[in-house]
């Protein structure tokens, strides 16, 4: 097609046709959960499951599925799978990677009605869930009995725990609660030919056998779809703290990190780093008071979360006092109550919604060794510079190149920000970056996952077996291939 000039449809998946939809309109009983494009226009309905958040990525679907049960689920693939037609599934199509988005006319399942909160347990703290869950809402479930969900990140009013897991994303408070594959206790999903995979264990503790929940935590929606979570929450702490500090340099903002984790130890939640030119756009687009007064190259967020404020605001405020004479950061400010630590986490949290105000970006999602991990985003610029792309003006496709991210995990968000998604930039950054990543031996995919956007560059971080081996799992699990077909490997 003209939207994936080096993509064509796999003339193995059939057409859909009026007798498909029927049979589907038949299965889920209601209007309201099949959005027909096969039998008359419904260009518009269809457009939000089209195009990614990003207006990145485009597809042709035709037809929207609404599952309202794990059975309509292994009914759908079922049919699917016996008559080659192609699915993408789809949470809250919040995702970076174009892994949301069908890539021609697939069929999306949309899973937003399977959204029901089944049981908590205020013991042990493991929340059963389903898989459409918006993640904003259980955490908020959970925090009335005293826990936090553990994933934490700047979509969290929109994307589901489904497309979560699916993703594995990581978020904001990794450093503290560590990742979806230590967190989920258990799962429930559906094989491409209608099994249903009940492992929905809600113990922390089960070594009997292959863990085979493991491989769907960012599998993204190529091996099965996820239809149930047992999500292991921990216990809300009742005293949070939160300051944001300005640097004169990157590696100053390592010295801060290191000292962080000695002098805060166990009540550090979370450790972020903005570059000074992601804080200028963010300000320029949103406006409002800088939480300090100077601009700096760097910006590093620090939260504490322990169970007692004063204890916890006195460690932090030492804390800076000593990082502060010490001359590891310039300036510093804590927040004093609810509000302004919400007005100091949106400073970082704004910034993936202000950088794409220009028309897009660019995303790069990378783990690096923390001592080399700023240097790619200096490279990048000076690269786009000398190729005469960087530019105040409308005849540049670049305004700026900037960094950020959860410095706590080596992971680094590069971003370009471009006026219109430009050819020439594409060639200046890849494989440019991907081969930048490889020498360092980093992860070209950190947290996002590979999606279409990086599914041609994996080699960069596995090797030729364990491709290989993924391979053999795709086909094992998905022998006719229906699972979010062109993506991922
Ligand atoms: P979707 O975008 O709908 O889907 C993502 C992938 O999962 C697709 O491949 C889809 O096919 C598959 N999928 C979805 N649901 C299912 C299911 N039930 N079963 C099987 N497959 C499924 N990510 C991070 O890791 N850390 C961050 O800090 C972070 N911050 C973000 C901030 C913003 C403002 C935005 C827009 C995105 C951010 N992301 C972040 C990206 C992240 O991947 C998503 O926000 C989220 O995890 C995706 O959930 P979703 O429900 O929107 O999934
Ligand atoms: C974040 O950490 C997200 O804010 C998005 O992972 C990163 O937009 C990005 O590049
Ligand atoms: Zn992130």
């Amino acid at each position: 097609t003209d939207t994936y000039p080096s993509l064509t449809r796999d003339p193995r998946f059939a057409k859909l046709t009026p007798e498909h939809v029927a049979f589907f309109k038949e299965l889920l009983g209601q209007d309201s959960a099949v959005i027909d494009g096969v039998n008359a226009n419904a260009d518009a309905d269809l457009e939000p499951f089209n195009e990614d958040w990003m207006h990145k990525y485009k597809g042709q679907c035709r037809l929207v599925l609404k599952p309202g049960s794990t059975e309509d689920v292994s009914k759908i693939l079922r049919y699917c799978n016996e008559n080659k037609l192609a699915v993408v599934p789809q949470g809250g199509n919040t995702g970076l990677v174009g892994g949301s988005i069908p890539v021609f006319d697939e069929i999306v399942i949309s899973m937003g009605r399977m959204n029901t909160i089944h049981s908590f347990d205020e013991m042990s703290g493991s929340l059963v869930l389903d898989a459409g869950c918006i993640l904003e809402v259980a955490d908020q479930y959970v925090a009335e009995k005293g826990y936090i969900f553990p994933l934490d990140l700047g979509a969290k009013g929109s994307c589901h725990v489904g497309g979560n897991v699916s993703t594995n994303a990581g978020g904001l408070r990794l450093l503290r609660y560590g990742s979806l594959h230590g967190s989920v206790l258990g799962m429930e999903a559906v094989l491409p030919d209608g099994t249903v995979m009940n492992d929905m264990c809600t113990l922390r503790k089960n070594n009997t056998g292959y863990d085979l929940k493991q491989l769907f935590i960012g599998a993204e929606g190529t091996l099965g779809i996820v239809t149930k979570l047992v999500v292991q929450c921990a216990q809300r702490s009742p005293a949070i703290n939160v300051a944001l500090f300005g640097l004169e340099s990157y590696e100053k903002a390592q010295k801060a990190f290191r000292e962080a984790k000695l002098q805060l130890s166990e009540i550090l939640s979370a450790f972020e780093l903005m570059d000074g030119t992601s804080q200028r756009l963010v300000h320029k687009i949103r406006g409002g008071n800088k939480p300090l007064e100077n601009d700096y190259p760097f910006y590093c967020l620090v939260e504490t979360s322990g169970s007692n404020s004063e204890h916890d605001y006195e460690k932090l405020e030492k804390f800076l006092e000593d990082v502060m004479s010490n001359e590891v950061i310039a300036d510093g400010v804590v927040a004093q109550d609810a509000s302004q630590i919400k007005n100091l986490w949106s400073w970082r949290e704004g910034i993936t919604e202000c950088i794409g105000h220009w028309g897009g970006t660019y995303k790069y999602d990378v783990s690096i060794p923390l001592s080399d991990m700023y240097s790619i985003v200096h490279e990048v610029k000076d690269r786009l510079s000398a190729a005469g792309l960087l530019g105040d003006t409308d005849k540049h496709p670049v305004v700026d190149v900037l960094g950020y991210g959860h410095m706590g995990d080596s992971n680094l968000h590069l971003n370009i920000c471009v006026r219109r998604y430009d050819k020439e930039v594409e060639k200046v950054l890849e494989p440019y970056v991907y081969e930048w990543i490889e020498k360092r031996q980093g992860s070209i995919s950190a947290e996002h996952g590979l999606g279409l956007a990086k599914k041609n560059y994996i080699g960069y971080s596995r090797s030729g077996t364990m491709i290989g081996l993924m391979k053999q799992i795709k086909t094992l699990y998905d022998p006719v291939g229906i699972m979010n077909p062109y993506k991922y490997i």
